[in-house]
């Protein structure tokens, strides 16, 4: 297991376009341990692997408290297969654009298909935070970041200051 290095804004390898994993294998397996330590060690609540530099469409998530019991979630090749017409408001940050929050508005349900941490495959429904984390992950996949949804004079700041932050 690893901790890997974090990409951050206006790092150009975020906005790219991340690919369907073809098999789920070890190798695969021991990319999602590493960005679950990663992700720990962060820390954050989820984690797409081009965050790390990797464009493969794989995303790792605990949405579990921090005086609760762990709960790894693994997610291969998803997809949205349908969401709510209902929109919710909520607070977003990204361990890309670290000491930023803002409000996203996204549907409050969405529909999912992936592949898990084994390679089967699993349909479910998620709502609440964990419909929020997920929606910010796959648009991970897709090279947009939380901050695209903002003004443009939001995400100019945003990223001016993350550049001031990672330099120290
Ligand atoms: O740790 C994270 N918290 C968070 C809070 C609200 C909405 C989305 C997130 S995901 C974020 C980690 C991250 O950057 N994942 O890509
Ligand atoms: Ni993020």
């Amino acid at each position: 297991m690893a901790i890997l290095p974090i990409l951050t804004v206006p790092n150009p390898v975020l906005k790219q376009v991340s690919k369907p994993v073809e098999v789920v294998d070890d190798a695969l397996r021991a990319l999602m341990d590493d960005m679950l330590e990663t992700m720990y060690d962060a820390p954050g609540i989820g984690l797409a692997a081009i965050q790390v530099g990797v464009a493969k469409q794989v995303i790792v998530m605990d949405l579990a408290r921090e005086n609760e019991e762990k709960e790894p979630r693994f997610f291969v090749n998803p997809q949205i297969l349908s969401s709510n017409d209902e929109r919710v408001e909520g607070e977003e940050g990204c361990l890309s654009v670290p000491d930023v929050f803002d409000i996203v508005e996204r549907p409050s349900k969405v529909r999912l298909r992936y592949l898990d941490y084994n390679g089967v495959q699993v349909e479910e429904e998620a709502e609440g935070l964990y419909a929020v984390c997920i929606q910010h992950e796959m648009d991970h996949l897709k090279g947009v970041l939380f901050i695209d949804y903002l003004s443009r004079l939001k995400r100019d700041r945003a990223v001016t200051r993350v550049k001031k932050l990672v330099r120290g």
